[in-house]
């Protein structure tokens, strides 16, 4: 759905979002083809902020309609390759507004509409603690200064309008849906940091190990900005002297497993601290095999 005709048509007695839209349909439809049933769908829908008589409406609607084989086929993507200054998904145009080959690190604008940021958001408030990373020793979360940020963790899929972002990353990236991790939303305050860190496991520690069980590797960070902080806040490549200033809607990706399935360590990279105002970001990360938690 492109939340921008969602925002605008918000009820006026304010009990949710009731405008159709080809992500919406999308959404319903692969869910469908799934097997899934009325009831969980439309909670889900609930859940993202719809009223509940157009969701009822549009998924007893979606199961009425004739299953993947007998529809046609989406709109093309057009992949981010070298010599295009453009990635084209369904309606949308996405600029590359810069590509760097070695390490691979691309800037995207307006990977996200202003709306979907803003609903992205709103959807973590009331879920965000603070932010944890892994024990290299026990694969246990636990809190550490060099990171200070407050996140909210989200299933694959949780949300339509998670499916959706989801689903336009894998288009841009060429890295399918199901091996991502389940977004990640993050905000910084003011101070707030994630000192230089690698994305990517060592495998040579216990903890790491354990994390690589499932889907194996990571092999790619996808970095959404959600708001344009006033001062500080960059991504910063410290190895390759790069900062990516965050502004609302666009994205930075950098991708670290080299063809001969090595790391590339010049991804090192940090959450610059905010100077002034705060700053919001989606970060997902993507797995070499599918990623699929237990339970
Ligand atoms: O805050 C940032 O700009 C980078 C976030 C990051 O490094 C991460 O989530 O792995």
């Amino acid at each position: 759905m492109t939340s921008d005709t969602r925002t605008d048509t918000r009820t006026a007695s304010g009990q949710g979002y009731h405008t159709p839209s080809p992500e919406l349909e999308h959404w319903l439809a692969s869910h469908v083809d799934q097997g899934f049933k009325a009831e969980p769908l439309v909670l889900s829908m609930l859940r993202a902020g719809y009223e509940a008589g157009f969701a009822r409406a549009v998924v007893a609607n979606a199961l009425r309609q004739p299953r993947a084989e007998a529809r046609p086929a989406p709109p093309a993507t057009v992949p981010a390759r070298p010599g295009r200054n453009a990635v084209r998904h369904q309606d949308r145009e996405i600029p590359i507004l810069f590509r760097l080959d070695s390490p691979r690190v691309l800037l995207l604008q307006n990977l996200l509409s202003d709306a979907e940021c803003d609903a992205m958001v709103a959807l973590s408030r009331d879920r965000m603690q603070r932010s944890s990373v892994v024990n290299p020793a026990t694969g246990e979360e636990n809190q550490i200064d060099a990171r200070t940020s407050t996140g909210a963790m989200f299933q694959v899929g949780e949300q339509p309008l998670l499916e959706t972002i989801e689903a336009r990353i894998a288009a841009v990236t060429g890295i399918p849906a199901t091996h991502g991790e389940g977004l990640q939303i993050l905000n910084y305050k003011p101070g707030a940091e994630y000192q230089p860190h690698f994305d990517y496991f060592n495998p040579k520690n216990p903890g790491e190990a354990r994390q690589m069980q499932v889907g194996g590797q990571r092999v790619a960070t996808m970095v959404i900005y959600l708001n344009s902080t006033p001062a500080g806040g960059a991504t910063g490549f410290p190895r390759i002297g790069l900062e990516v200033a965050p502004v609302k809607g666009n994205a930075v990706f950098f991708r670290y497993q080299l063809p001969d399935g090595t790391m590339d360590d010049r991804t090192l990279h940090a959450g610059m601290p905010v100077e002034a105002g705060e700053k919001w970001i989606a970060t997902k990360w993507l797995r070499e095999r599918p990623y699929r938690v237990e339970g």
